[in-house]
């Protein structure tokens, strides 16, 4: 019998891992890849890299571990960032209890012991006090129904689940569907290779450029010499990182246009989300919104030289409505004869052919066929498991209207059990490690005050997660966030339905919240 089962072993659940023992639990960590990493291990296509700052996409929850690990670039790429997953699995000695291979098919609520009974599709089963969800809230690849598409003759990869052995794009015609952060950091490494490269884009993205490059090593030696520090400033941050570059003291709209201008160029040359950082009012007004859409539009329109390209190309959303993304020469790729933009948000893909795509008409022949077509996000992951709460209430049926939850953690109905970085957290929004390690932390601090005030089970009430969800709706309101359609709000995935799933009023806010839940004794929870 186990104190805790947590579901998947990538930033999230090794750190969940090493918390929970280290406050004398029994854990158990289990992953359904051959390897820790999650998130880095699963998306390794060309390009891979993380689109936040390594120095600040990193744990802060040990000294020694944040001073003796030294990234190579600003910008972190997968294959380092899997070296330390790994680094932090034998740093912390945590293998020794996790499962690999292992996936989890049900978690089911035993309300006469108070257990869940965690059973994986290999028919291993475990019986825990807690589980804590950990398997990441872009871990289900999505992959549309194309017509067609089991019939195609060449081969198909998934950005989300590609080979692990190098894919060679010499001499083929490869056709890529989707813009999103996947395909846009895809896109540039496969058209210096492949004989000619077919872009499919439904909604254009706003890409800022990385700036990526070896990292600067005053840089880190200046971080370094107040690790701490720095970790605290970039939590006092609505997105939890980036403090170094302080909004504008003035709203957008309050500056002149060349001072605006003056600052977003600053910003687009320090690269990355700083851009929109640059004024507080760019997420809550959609004109100042439109001003940094207006410059990256000018951007596009300077870096493209056709201009049919260039329009193409320009969003007509809010900035930072849907994810924004962080490239890598994405833009100039299409600047090479090779590379052609196929618009499908009018006449959308028809069918897969045995040796193409078929679109308004066309056939764009192909060899390769990447989907960089992203995720069911947040439930889809949660939905792929048969989790059964009290009176057998499957997580399924109670999430059929949208991912009702209690701060983001929990979910009323499915007693001890915990969810990392998933609906109703700031996660989307923030360094994901650094939203996990608030969840780890927070729970860890729950587990520990259930034993010393005697109870056995924890559970949100209802009223609490109504309350909650209805404040993430009100602030949503508040937002640009509604006014696309984003994986945020599940507009991506056909049928899904239309709920604004990340808490959007910024880490600090939502780091108090649940600190005061927890001040009042774990207010809107109901213990046993
Ligand atoms: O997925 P996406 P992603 N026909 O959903 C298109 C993180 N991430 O894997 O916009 C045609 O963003 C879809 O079109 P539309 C990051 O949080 C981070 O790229 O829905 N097109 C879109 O263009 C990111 O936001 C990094 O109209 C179809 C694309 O496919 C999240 O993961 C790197 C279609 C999907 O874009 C997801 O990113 C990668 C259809 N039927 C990912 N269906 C870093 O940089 C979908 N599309 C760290």
């Amino acid at each position: 019998m186990l104190d805790v089962l947590i579901v998947g072993a990538g930033f999230g659940g090794l750190y969940a891992l090493h918390k929970l023992r280290s406050i004398g639990l029994k854990v158990q960590a289990v992953d359904a890849a051959p390897s820790v990493g999650g998130t880095w291990y699963a998306n390794r296509y060309p390009g891979a890299r993380v689109d936040i700052q390594s120095l600040e996409y990193s744990y802060s929850f040990d000294e020694g571990l944040q001073q003796e690990w030294s990234w190579s670039e600003r910008y972190a790429a997968q294959p380092e960032l899997l070296r330390y997953a790994n680094h932090v699995a034998d740093r912390f000695d945590l293998r020794r209890d996790i499962e690999l291979n292992t996936r989890v098919e049900a978690a089911h609520f035993d309300e006469s012991s108070g257990q869940w009974l965690v059973r994986s599709t290999d028919g291993r089963q475990w019986r825990t006090r807690f589980v804590v969800m950990a398997n990441g809230p872009l871990s289900a690849p999505n992959t549309p129904a194309f017509e067609g598409l089991a019939d195609f003759e060449g081969r198909v990869l998934h950005s989300a689940a590609w080979p692990h052995e190098p894919v060679d794009f010499t001499g083929l015609d490869v056709a890529v569907i989707g813009t999103g952060s996947s395909a846009v950091q895809i896109i540039p490494i496969v058209a210096e290779q492949a004989r000619s490269l077919t872009v499919f884009q439904r909604t254009p993205a706003y890409a800022v450029p990385a700036h990526n490059g070896p990292l600067d090593r005053d840089w880190e030696r200046r971080i370094k010499a107040d690790y701490a520090g720095f970790r605290a400033r970039n939590r006092q941050m609505r997105s939890g990182f980036g403090s170094e570059l302080q909004p504008h003291p003035l709203p957008a709209l309050q500056v002149s246009d060349a001072e605006r201008d003056a600052v977003f160029e600053q910003r687009w040359q320090a690269g990355g989300f700083a851009l929109l950082g640059a004024f507080t009012d760019l997420f809550t007004d959609l004109r100042a919104n439109e001003h940094a859409c207006e410059f990256v539009r000018r951007k596009i329109r300077s870096i493209v030289r056709n201009p049919a390209v260039a329009a193409r190309l320009c969003p007509t959303h809010p900035i930072g409505c849907k994810r924004l993304c962080v490239d890598t020469g994405y833009y100039a790729t299409y600047n090479r004869d090779k590379v052609t933009l196929v618009d499908v948000s009018q006449a959308p893909i028809e069918r897969i052919t045995p040796h193409g795509l078929l679109t308004g008409g066309r056939e764009y022949k192909a060899d390769l066929l990447v989907l960089a077509t992203g995720f069911d996000a947040f439930t889809g992951p949660m939905q792929r498991i048969d989790v059964r709460g009290r009176g057998a209430l499957s997580l399924r049926d109670k999430w059929r209207g949208g991912p009702l939850n209690y701060l983001g953690l929990t979910v009323a109905g499915f007693p001890n059990l915990f969810n990392l970085v998933g609906a109703g957290s700031t996660s989307a929004f923030t360094s994901v490690i650094t939203a996990i390690e608030h969840h780890v932390d927070w729970i860890a601090d729950c587990l520990q005050w259930l034993d010393a005030h005697g109870h056995e089970t924890i559970e949100a009430s209802e009223p609490a997660e109504a309350q909650w969800v209805s404040l993430m709706n009100a602030i949503a309101q508040q937002t640009i966030f509604l006014g696309c359609n984003s994986w945020y709000l599940g507009a991506n995935i056909p049928g899904k339905p239309r709920m604004f799933m990340p808490m959007a009023g910024g880490f600090p806010m939502y780091a108090e919240r649940c600190a005061a839940v927890a001040r009042d004794g774990y207010a809107g929870f109901v213990m046993h």
